[in-house]
């Protein structure tokens, strides 16, 4: 690591661009920032490079969109060189690419670990942002971009008594940097999202015995994981590009084909093969069978029932696969999870499903855990309890733009956005994969890029024009705002509880944020948007005051 690490604290520096967070997003705007010969800063809390794949180390933990599509298109010769082993990554494989990377391109240099940004304040008179560290440090910049990925802020719940286990216990967001050894002991996972399925498959392989704590049981698609065929991965390199381009412009980022029919309107044995086919491919494609599963209740259903069936044929216990069988929302709009042998866990012998939706845990205790019912004695306990995502990464950076106005007073209501980038009164301040933008339901390597790209276009267009300042209208943001809504309101997700919903966090404002017209169709709008002359933002300089060229 470089000599950026470990930063002498109060002391001011003026740079053009200061990026929060060294993921994936944060990796990639460096690189971008420099090639416009830009001076910049990246600060990052941890102390190696990766987001999400530095603190998401739990077992089992890996991406559930494919390798070869859940990597950066931006650099050919990259693309060329990595060869990814398995269809889906391990985090640790994730972690070597993305270290891989910073090495490749020498990001290191200007990334400062160990580092995290407590306030982030617009300075009306000089119009920069001064950006403060936890190391006592401010720096002015003109820009300032975050990168703090959807789901970085980990929570726990708030049962009474943490403070009292005697065992050990762990957040899946917040997994140390050292094996945590399960052997012969009582482990007790909290939590059946993405996270909580993983590990459970994962822990049950060595724990003494594993109590699973479910609340709300979510769908959970096979994966089919394993080696990566060579000779189809030197068939698909030899054609990157063409894959690529597909990606850019399918709904989520993933070349899916498309069947145009749908679901409820195709004769039943005929569906019951196109779900046999599509649950045989795995993994997200099952969700792509037909155009309208996120859109129609009752297409929504035949797809339901095809996975529910596959529950009960999995699980031997009829009233465990009941437990496990969603109930109260429509397949997907809870985040699909993708697993390897998931249901099968708890055929295990070692494997106790608990529900505390019928009897809620009441609290932490010295031994383990109490639900109304029971107590549980356990050695480690860990919680799968999910991100307050979206927009909360954002509102802990602690944003005060022009006037002094905060984005978390702006945002009470939900968030405002033009295109998930920028927010008005907030000049010069751009987000990566921000709320309003596709972000969660796509690819996200595929969004990071492309956000990334157009934030590097917009700053070349201002370089070129002499502008210092970009912000959207408040009309444009309005009518994003409503589009955004209207759009998201033509799918299921808006009425389940999810953190899609923010509804998995006290107090906060009930919106489905992202923008879930697809991938393509959003892209296409950029597109049009920079066509057009940035339309919608307003540029000015300190020279000249200007509407969009
Ligand atoms: O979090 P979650 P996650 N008491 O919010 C339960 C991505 N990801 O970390 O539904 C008891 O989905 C909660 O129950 P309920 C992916 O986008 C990707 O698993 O609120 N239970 C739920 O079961 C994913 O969707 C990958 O009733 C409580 C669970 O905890 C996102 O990250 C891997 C509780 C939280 O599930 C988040 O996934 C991992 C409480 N007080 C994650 N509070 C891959 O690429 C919460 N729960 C594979």
């Amino acid at each position: 690591m470089s000599s950026m690490n470990r930063a002498p604290s109060s002391h001011r520096v003026a740079l053009d661009a200061v990026v929060i967070g060294a993921g994936f997003a944060g990796m990639y705007m460096l690189h971008r920032l420099r090639r416009l010969g830009l001076s910049a800063r990246v600060y990052e809390r941890g102390d190696g490079v990766g987001g999400t794949w530095y603190w998401n180390r739990y077992p089992g933990a890996r991406c559930d969109t494919e390798s070869v599509t859940y990597s950066y298109s931006f650099d050919g010769a990259l693309e060329q060189e990595w060869e990814w082993t398995e269809r889906y990554a391990p985090q640790s494989e994730i972690l070597a690419y993305a270290n891989h990377v910073a090495d490749r391109f020498d990001l290191r240099r200007d990334i400062q670990f160990e580092t995290s940004v407590i306030s982030v304040h617009y300075d009306d008179a000089s119009r920069l942002w001064r950006v403060t560290t936890d190391r006592g440090e401010e720096v002015a910049a003109r820009f300032c971009i975050g990168a703090v990925g959807c789901l970085s802020a980990s929570v726990l719940p708030d049962y009474p008594g943490l403070e009292d286990f005697q065992g050990e216990w762990y957040h899946t967001g917040r997994w140390p940097h050292r094996a945590v050894d399960f052997r012969g002991k009582r482990v007790g996972i909290v939590g059946t999202g993405s996270s909580g399925v993983q590990s459970t498959i994962a822990v049950a392989k060595e724990a003494g015995h594993l109590h699973v704590f479910q609340r709300t049981p979510n769908y959970s698609i096979p994966a089919w994981n394993g080696p990566l065929d060579r000779a189809a991965v030197s068939a698909l390199k030899a054609n990157y590009g063409a894959w690529r381009e597909r990606s850019r412009y399918a709904q989520i980022g993933i070349p899916f084909t498309p069947n145009g029919k749908q679901a409820k309107l195709v004769p039943p044995e005929e569906r019951e093969r196109d779900y046999e086919a599509a649950w045989a491919e795995g993994g997200f494609n099952f969700v792509m069978a037909y155009p309208d599963l996120l859109t129609d209740l009752e297409s929504n259903r035949t797809a339901a029932e095809f996975v529910e069936r596959k529950i009960r044929q999995v699980v031997k216990d009829p009233e465990v696969a009941k437990l496990l069988t969603p109930n109260d929302h429509p397949l997907g709009t809870k985040r699909l999870c993708v697993d390897t042998g998931y249901y099968e866990t708890f055929n295990r012998d070692n494997v106790t499903l608990v529900d505390i939706r019928s009897a809620p845990i009441e609290r932490i205790t010295a031994a383990g855990v109490k639900t109304r019912d029971a107590e549980y004695p356990l050695d480690v306990l860990i919680f799968a309890t999910g991100f307050d995502a979206i927009t909360g990464p954002l509102l802990k950076l602690g944003i005060v733009g022009r006037g002094g106005e905060s984005l978390n007073a702006k945002w009470a209501d939900g968030p405002h956005t033009y295109l998930g980038i920028q927010s008005v009164g907030f000049p010069n301040f751009f987000m990566i994969t921000g709320p309003g933008s596709p972000s969660v339901l796509s690819n996200m390597l595929m969004s990071i890029e492309q956000h990334v790209d157009w934030i590097a276009g917009c700053l070349e267009h201002m370089q070129r024009k002499g502008y210092d300042s970009v912000e959207p209208s408040r009309d444009a943001e309005r009518a994003w705002g409503q589009t955004v809504h209207e759009v998201g309101h033509g799918t299921l997700y808006p009425h389940t509880d999810s953190w899609y919903t923010g509804t998995n966090i006290a107090g906060k404002v009930r919106a489905f944020t992202p923008y879930a017209g697809g991938v393509g169709t959003y892209r296409r709008i950029c597109e049009s948007v920079v066509e057009r002359g940035y339309e919608g933002f307003e540029f000015s300089s300190t020279r000249v005051a200007a509407a969009a060229s």
